[in-house]
């Protein structure tokens, strides 16, 4: 069944001759790694197709590769395919329902229908080792750098194995490539985890600034003044939330960072036990069972999402 759908996925690619590629807002490495390794092996595969990963760029993601940029669409003759991304609000770089074809890949629960293809898959750890049954059940064709990208979006969402899901099968997928393809790991993870200084001290502010619950929930709300302070940017503290994973003391943990630009807060959430995406979906957010977004306009919707999260905390530790 899920062989046939990427059969048929990859028979919708040859069928076009523009394709774009779309993702989420506030990218993260397997959502611009993937949109650049699905480009890669179609234009490999397929010397004549004008093929787009779209999107804004973010700066600390270079090493990834370049994004496109276009203004003007085919909305008729195009295929669209959108990776890393369970709802159409969170589609970054184009307008969905102006578009006939689209191609769902996705490892986030299911949240609506793009109207197209979907292929979900919640067991897999990344959208990037979806990429790679793609390939590997397709005659898309595989690289050297197809497969070191494709390796960068699968380390990072699982953070190098640590999270759920991360099984057999993606371990010996990997390790097929990794062999292949002679891959160098160590130069890849000094790319994907290099980092200044400055953030370190960052991670000491929030370590020292943490609020903890009684209900072990914890949270922290950055201004935009403190994370400059710390030369650092508001999406890469608020990426900080995956490195307080496994604390004693909190089961459920939240960073706040600001968007002046559109004056919102961002929220990223994190849990180790109660499911948390459903409470994200309320503040127009979502993701991953223990792992979620959220953004909110005022204080008062942010103190009620903290509410709502303690609350949560509280009724998961009565049940144990
Ligand atoms: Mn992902």
């Amino acid at each position: 069944m899920k062989k046939e759908t990427l059969k048929r996925i990859y028979n919708e690619i040859k069928k076009y001759n523009t394709i774009y590629i779309v993702r989420h807002i506030g990218p993260d490495p397997d959502a611009v790694a993937s949109e650049l390794a699905l480009k890669n092996t179609i234009t490999e595969t397929f010397k004549d197709k004008k093929v787009y990963a779209l999107g804004t760029g973010v700066s600390k993601f270079k090493y990834i590769g370049k994004l496109d940029k276009i203004n003007e669409f085919d909305y008729k003759n195009s295929l669209i395919i959108t990776l890393d991304v369970p709802n159409i609000s969170r589609i970054d770089g184009l307008e969905l329902p102006k578009f006939n074809n689209v191609i769902k890949i996705d490892h986030h629960p299911f949240v609506e229908s793009f109207k197209g293809i979907e292929y979900i898959d919640e067991t897999a750890s990344s959208t990037c080792e979806i990429l790679l049954d793609l390939i590997n059940n397709t005659k898309l064709k595989m690289t050297k750098e197809i497969a070191e990208t494709l390796l960068i979006g699968i380390i990072s969402d699982s953070n190098r194995f640590l999270f759920s899901p991360c099984d057999d099968k993606v371990l010996m997928k990997v390790s097929l490539i990794i062999k292949r393809y002679k891959i160098n790991l160590q130069t890849l993870y000094n790319k994907i985890y290099k980092r200044p200084m400055s953030e370190v001290r960052l991670m000491g502010y929030i370590a020292s600034n943490l609020k903890i619950t009684k209900n072990h929930l914890a949270y922290i709300i950055l201004e935009n003044d403190i994370v400059s302070s710390f030369n650092a940017d508001a999406s890469s503290a608020s990426n900080m939330v995956n490195d307080f994973n496994n604390i004693e003391e909190f089961i459920v943990w939240l960073f706040v960072t600001k968007d002046q630009k559109n004056n919102i807060y961002k929220v990223n959430i994190r849990s180790r036990g109660p499911i948390i995406n459903e409470i994200a979906s309320k503040y127009n957010g979502g993701g991953h069972k223990y792992s979620s977004g959220a953004r909110v306009k005022t204080q008062e919707e942010l103190n009620n999402l903290i509410n709502d999260l303690d609350n949560l905390c509280k009724n998961y530790m009565k049940d144990l």
